[in-house]
């Protein structure tokens, strides 16, 4: 039985079978991802991850890496001498953990990241729902649940055995407005498509370089969030036709070096309804499109713009973290 009796205005929900985790990562079929492999033709590799110890703290409940050493018979299992437990064996060894917050920096937001209230079982009354109707505190369990926090439906793990890799094309904003404050909507997106000849397709990653990430780097994990939010592009979530634009384009990933892919405000804007992540809730609730922030992509896009080009091949697996809602992710553009 469906989940769901009704499903949002403008959403794909069930396109991709009724207990679907992937969205339209479904789209990456071997046939798209040869096409992806056609536009290697350098070979030249970039890392698109920042140090996964920037920004630096931005939102307090999102804390850098912290990394410790593990234990070997009560000793710290760093710079351990074997020879303290097997006498004579000359090995030294180092072995850690990490707690590790999946989106403090370069990452995947899961498809469980951002749902809606939603009256998806048609009783009248709204419920915390998410992509494909799947529900809060029976699929995404809370910390008060005893198997919680953990996200039985979409969780990391799906987009971790997905083989995430296909045709990447990269919008140069930076190039357009420098560092300046901007919101872009469709008109001006479409404008620098043009401009900067992108065509993006079905299965496509449309990644943002605004610079962003430029100077979060420059700040050196001491973020000053005034400046930071006065600074560069990111797009208009409430702009419907971008919203429109999105469904109709096939891409199945918007990857940015900004926080959030679009503005965030956190407040609501009058006369644009109830979101306050308009986007998110566009692209992660309505149509599975993952969302890729705080990605680096300042060197990829400098060497397409001497190469005149902007199609690469993108590898961009998460951690296959099975339940978790966001993943770091170390993507590589092969030229
Ligand atoms: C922000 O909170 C800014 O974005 P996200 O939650 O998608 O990381």
């Amino acid at each position: 039985m469906s989940r769901w009796v009704n499903r949002p205005e403008g959403s794909n929900w069930g396109e991709f079978g009724a207990d679907d985790h992937l969205g339209r990562m479904n789209l990456l079929t071997p046939e798209r991802r040869l096409k992806a492999v056609g536009e290697v033709k350098d070979g030249t590799a970039f890392s698109l991850s920042l140090p996964l110890d920037y920004p630096g703290q931005l939102f307090p409940m999102r804390k850098p890496p912290q990394l410790f050493s593990t234990q070997m018979h009560r000793d710290d299992a760093y710079n351990y001498a074997w020879d303290q437990s097997i006498p004579g064996a000359n090995d030294v060894m180092c072995d850690d953990g990490v707690i590790l917050y999946t989106q403090f920096s370069t990452q995947w937001d899961s498809l469980a990241h951002v749902g809606s209230m939603f009256d998806a079982d048609g009783d009248g009354v709204a419920e915390k729902v998410y992509y494909n109707g799947w529900r809060a505190d029976e699929h995404l369990l809370g910390p008060n649940h005893p198997e919680g926090p953990c996200a039985k439906a979409l969780g990391m793990e799906h987009l971790g055995g997905a083989g995430v890799q296909g045709r990447g094309v990269l919008v140069n904003l930076h190039s357009v407005y420098g560092r300046d404050k901007a919101l872009v909507g469709y008109d001006d997106l479409m404008r620098i498509l043009e401009q900067q000849r992108v065509e993006v397709g079905t299965g496509d990653f449309l990644c943002l370089y605004t610079g962003f990430a430029d100077l979060v780097l420059e700040m050196n994990r001491q973020p000053d969030p005034h400046r930071l939010g006065r600074s560069c592009a990111a797009l208009d979530g409430y702009d419907k036709r971008l919203q429109q634009w999105i469904s109709d384009s096939g891409l199945v990933a918007i990857c940015a070096d900004n926080l959030a892919v679009e503005e965030i405000t956190l407040q609501l804007k009058q006369g644009c309804g109830c979101e306050l992540m308009p986007l998110h809730q566009h692209c992660l609730f309505k149509l599975g499109v993952h969302l890729g922030e705080l990605w680096y992509l300042s060197e990829l896009a400098r060497w397409l713009e001497a190469h005149r080009r902007n199609a690469f091949l993108l590898t961009a697996p998460p951690l296959r973290l099975p339940g978790s809602v966001g993943s770091p992710v170390t993507p590589i553009a092969t030229v």
